[in-house]
């Protein structure tokens, strides 16, 4: 244990915080990591570009092109990162062997043997998301919620087949799997009829929900959006459309929120607590909007910092479960990856190294005055010795010495994919 540790916890403690128990507790709680920033979302199952409303924008060169290039990537990811790591899927990176091929209707635990012996290999759980974009399939912007039958019905098997290979996930690993609905589905323009797509999507989510799962182990959530690129008059699963289906459905189905989803003077880190009033569980998608859903990478910043305290002070670490959602192809993955993880952590240390119990104490007792002065002299703690005893102690740099190793495996692994 380091000096500089010492004096910091000595610090921390006279604000009544046990920086120890924060760094021990940081270690259990799993953090998502999605592959999908180290391809642009493109996946292995297509050819096609992105569509449903979302967008990469940048070509910074060194894009994984293959399974074993994706995992070789994230395996320097988790080498640069602290924590307790789990593994986040899309369908589309099914990975297909000798030439086989199998339409997202048809997909089996099989596609995905290589992902289980790859997370087994990391002790990592794994979470799974359908994908219900950037496939021919999509009929007039629409998949669940379209007015043809047959249209829906092929995703209606693909989210069935989904909830099998979660299934198989969860089984393999022991640890439950987290399956996350979104779709893009909705108008560029003003509609007609806001309220048939949403009914056709909320059967066939039902009819989804309906494939047999063990809700202990498979956790379907359904993501909502407020508009997509391209679909800016109406988005079918709206806050509304699906927080009601998580609330009506709450024996099988979580809602899950991403920050960058709701107009830009609405924060989620006041929802989290909204929800947990009445949801056992829910999920999130953490990523950094910027004037839109951009999925910027996210940082250490304000609303980070306040969407980890919520989970934190409420006392719902084992009740959020935490997955980030970003893609920027205009900068080194490996570093986008690292720098968002590193972040969160960073945002859920230094959440769990506040007075928590005290400033409620305050506010309670409607101490406003001193709940500001804590409020304020508690930023000032040395948090940066304890973020360097938990790197030490998860075995990872504290520094910026990281973006050394980013630069060698650029040098060396990135630069050679052209
Ligand atoms: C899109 C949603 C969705 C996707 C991923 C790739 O706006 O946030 O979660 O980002 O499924
Ligand atoms: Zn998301």
């Amino acid at each position: 244990m380091s000096q500089l540790y010492e004096s910091a916890k000595a610090e921390y403690a006279k604000f009544g915080v046990d920086t120890d128990a924060a760094i021990a507790k940081l270690k259990e709680l799993p953090v998502s990591l999605h592959c999908w920033q180290g391809d642009d979302v493109t996946g292995f199952d297509h050819d096609g570009p992105l569509t449903g409303g979302i967008q990469t924008t940048g070509n910074y060169p060194g894009k994984a092109r293959t399974p074993q290039e994706l995992m070789d990537d994230i395996e320097k990811v988790i080498s640069l990162c602290p924590g307790k790591i789990k593994l986040n899927l899309h369908a589309s990176y099914a990975i297909f062997e000798d030439g086989e091929f199998a339409d997202r209707d048809k997909l089996e635990p099989k596609h995905f043997a290589k992902w289980v012996e790859f997370a087994k290999k990391h002790n990592m759980g794994i979470d799974f998301n359908p994908t219900f974009f950037s496939h021919p399939n999509i009929k007039d912007g629409l998949t669940l919620s379209s007015p043809d039958p047959e249209v829906r019905k092929f995703w209606i098997e693909h989210g069935k087949a989904c909830i099998r290979i979660s299934n198989y996930f969860a089984q393999e690993t022991g640890i439950p799997c987290v399956m996350n609905i979104w779709t893009g589905d909705g108008f560029k323009d003003i509609p007609a009829d806001r309220m048939g797509p949403r009914m056709r999507y909320k059967e066939s989510i039902e009819e989804i929900l309906s494939e047999p799962y063990d809700f202990k182990m498979v956790k379907p959530c359904v993501e909502s959006k407020v508009f997509g690129i391209g679909v800016e008059a109406f988005t079918a699963g709206s806050a509304e459309f699906s927080l009601s289906f998580a609330a009506a459905h709450s024996d099988k189905c979580m809602p899950l929120m991403d920050n960058g989803h709701y107009h830009p003077t609405e924060v989620v880190s006041d929802k989290i607590p909204a929800l947990l009033c009445f949801f056992p569980e829910i999920a999130l998608h953490i990523t950094r909007p910027i004037r839109w859903d951009s999925d910027h990478v996210v940082l250490f910043d304000d609303e980070t910092k306040e969407m980890a305290k919520e989970i934190v002070r409420n006392d719902a670490t084992d009740r959020v479960y935490m997955a980030l959602d970003y893609f920027d192809a205009s900068i080194n993955r490996i570093s986008a990856w690292t720098v968002g993880f590193r972040s969160w952590q960073k945002a859920m240390l230094s959440a769990l190294c506040l007075p928590n119990a005290q400033m409620k104490k305050l506010q309670d007792e409607a101490n406003f005055t001193e709940l500001m002065v804590l409020q304020e002299e508690s930023k000032m703690l040395p948090f940066g010795a304890v973020w360097a005893e938990y790197c030490a102690q998860c075995g990872v740099t504290a520094d910026k010495s990281w973006f050394e190793e980013v630069k060698t495996y650029e040098a060396e692994v990135l630069a050679k994919r052209s």
